[in-house]
């Protein structure tokens, strides 16, 4: 069967959750400074083999973040709920990806708003408050609302970035076809071929 693989990063401030959300289940807190593992999923009939960088959120290990950066081909910044700076940092990462990768657009890249059970869930005001600011400051991102707790999360998180490379992948095959297309010999992703 044919497999195919992808590089995602997950990226943040220290202590949002990165770690515990890649392992599915809460952990203690363990200072990251990087951290590969796999996963291998099957999404509409199709494999995937991911890789999963996990990185540090101090910024001083912004050396080993840049380099992550350069080999990934999808990108999950993480905030958490209840620390508003780590909502804050999400614009700071963006533009560390855009320099990374040199592109701004047709980039698969998912906000995660974790620690959803501290807030004790989406009835809680304070959280919808949350929400408004990142949709208002990151307009057009995807966002997803996430618990360490719940361990769907990671599938939900892969899921959605690869619907987005679906799509970019589908206008890309558009482009391509219109012979005139100065598009025509552009390398969107590195690792990735079209299907
Ligand atoms: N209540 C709660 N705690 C979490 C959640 N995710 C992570 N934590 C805790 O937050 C701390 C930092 O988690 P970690 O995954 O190491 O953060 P990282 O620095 O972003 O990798 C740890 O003490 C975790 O137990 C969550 O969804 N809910
Ligand atoms: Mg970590």
């Amino acid at each position: 069967m044919n497999h195919r693989e992808l590089n995602v990063c997950f990226l943040g401030n220290s202590e949002v959750g990165k770690s515990c959300i890649i392992d599915s289940k809460i952990n203690e807190y363990l200072p990251t400074i990087e951290n590969r593992s796999k996963k291998m999923m099957q999404i509409n009939n199709k494999f995937f083999d991911f890789n999963i960088f996990d990185t540090a959120g101090a910024k001083e290990l912004n050396y080993l973040i840049k380099n992550s950066i350069k080999q990934c081909d999808l990108f999950v910044i993480v905030c958490s709920l209840t620390d508003d700076k780590s909502i804050d940092s999400i614009q700071y990462y963006i533009e560390l990806i855009q320099n990374g990768l040199n592109r701004k657009h047709d980039i698969p890249m998912v906000i995660v708003a974790n620690k959803l059970d501290i807030l004790g869930g989406l009835e809680n005001p304070m959280v919808k408050n949350q929400i408004k600011k990142i949709n208002k400051k990151y307009k057009n991102s995807h966002c997803i609302l996430s618990s360490s707790k719940n361990n769907e999360n990671l599938n939900n998180i892969l899921k959605s970035l690869i619907k987005q490379v679906n799509q970019i992948e589908k206008n890309r095959k558009q482009l391509l076809n219109h012979q005139s297309s100065p598009l025509r010999n552009l390398k969107i992703f590195k690792n990735i071929r079209l299907f």
